[in-house]
């Protein structure tokens, strides 16, 4: 895989079967395509999360929708997977995986890593991550044990500590707060409900990705 690049964050979309209320989660990763994510990684995580042959032909199913439209597809969490579907990249919170040992064994995969504050930031540029996830921004109901908001300041003093390296803001992230997010240093931004929670979910990727170009 080819190194990723700031723009590849710009509108990081972020879904797994439990996110999609009744819809067709297909149906919905390609309306975002359509209205211009830059990435998509597949977080099959949390209650009503499939499991199995089910969540392997769901992700397969994702990964050649991401294929066909020249989309990076990220896994989430789990590096076996990643590696059976060909995924272009793994992402790990600070509890996941061993990253250390993901990143000597896997060195052409993209490593994202979910961190919150500067230390988090600094350790995950030491171990090789080629890009850090920082939140949640703000309050978020899509992620139960999200940490209380760290708030854009926090963006702002990692973004201070880490120079040009490129960062994905995440948590909480809407049509209205993505200019505040930008401005305070994000590369791009990762949601999950802005999109899957829209009536019209390519409407709301292009709004998102709009102003995400407009603010940078
Ligand atoms: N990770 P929404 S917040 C998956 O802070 C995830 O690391 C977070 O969903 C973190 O865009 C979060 O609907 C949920 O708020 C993001």
């Amino acid at each position: 895989m080819r190194n990723i690049t700031t723009s590849d964050l710009a509108l990081y979309f972020i879904m797994g079967s439990q996110n999609v209320e009744g819809k067709d989660p297909c149906h919905l990763l390609s309306e975002a395509i359509y209205g211009g994510i830059t990435l998509f990684q597949f977080r099959e995580k949390g209650r009503g999360a499939l499991v199995g042959e089910e969540r392997h032909a769901l992700a397969q199913r994702l990964r050649s929708l991401c294929f066909a439209h020249g989309v990076p597809f990220i896994v989430n969490d789990d590096i076996q997977f990643a590696h059976r579907l060909g995924a272009d990249g793994i992402h790990l919170g600070q509890s996941d995986g061993d990253p250390v040992q993901i990143r000597r064994n896997h060195p052409h995969l993209w490593l994202g890593v979910s961190t919150h504050n500067e230390e988090e930031a600094v350790e995950a540029i030491r171990i090789g991550a080629d890009y850090i996830g920082v939140g949640p921004m703000y309050s978020t109901r899509t992620k139960t044990d999200a940490i209380r908001p760290i708030g854009v300041q926090s963006l702002g003093r990692i973004r201070n500590h880490v120079g040009s390296f490129p960062i994905v803001a995440i948590g909480g992230i809407h049509a209205s707060n993505v200019d505040e997010v930008i401005q305070a240093g994000a590369d791009g931004v990762a949601v999950i409900s802005s999109i899957t929670g829209h009536m019209e979910p390519r409407t709301a990727a292009q709004e998102l990705k709009d102003i995400v170009t407009k603010s940078k």
